[in-house]
């Protein structure tokens, strides 16, 4: 009988040494889920070259977000003499790449600014340039 009280004791010590243990901030930072803290990255070619007057301008970029996943992408354009933007959704139309359309009736005379904006689905969100509407892509429009 004192054998086994004795072995008894022994396993209870050993079964809180055990939960004292797994209850430290070293082994639940271990094993924690992983949070998507970074946004998406995007890609894009900036348009260069002087557009016509009042044709449409189609926008495409690579976007990609390897944890969470890209949850929406957005163009935001205006004419250089404004500053209100419009926004248009850039819609998947292939691996990765979204595209979107400026419409023809907002490419007015002097030059057009735009930005991208992706967002991913833990609500990280980055802009392309980096400084989105205060550092905008830039290109001329010019009269046909
Ligand atoms: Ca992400």
């Amino acid at each position: 009988m004192l054998a086994l009280a004795l072995t008894l004791m022994l396993a209870c010590d050993g079964g809180n040494t055990g939960v004292g243990g797994d209850g430290t901030t070293d082994d639940s930072g271990d094993t924690g889920p992983v949070v998507d803290e970074a946004c998406p990255t995007i890609t894009h070619t900036p348009i260069e070259a002087a557009m016509p007057l009042g044709e449409p301008i189609d926008v495409s970029a690579v976007v990609v977000d390897d944890l969470s996943g890209v949850f929406v992408v957005k163009l935001y354009y205006k004419q250089e003499t404004t500053t209100t933007w419009d926004d248009v959704g850039m819609t998947l139309s292939g691996t990765d790449t979204y595209t979107a359309q400026m419409p023809g009736s907002a490419v007015g005379s002097g030059g057009m600014d735009y930005y991208i904006q992706a967002v991913d689905i833990d609500q990280n969100g980055c802009t392309l340039p980096l400084d989105g509407e205060s550092d905008p892509f830039h290109f001329r429009v010019t009269a046909g």
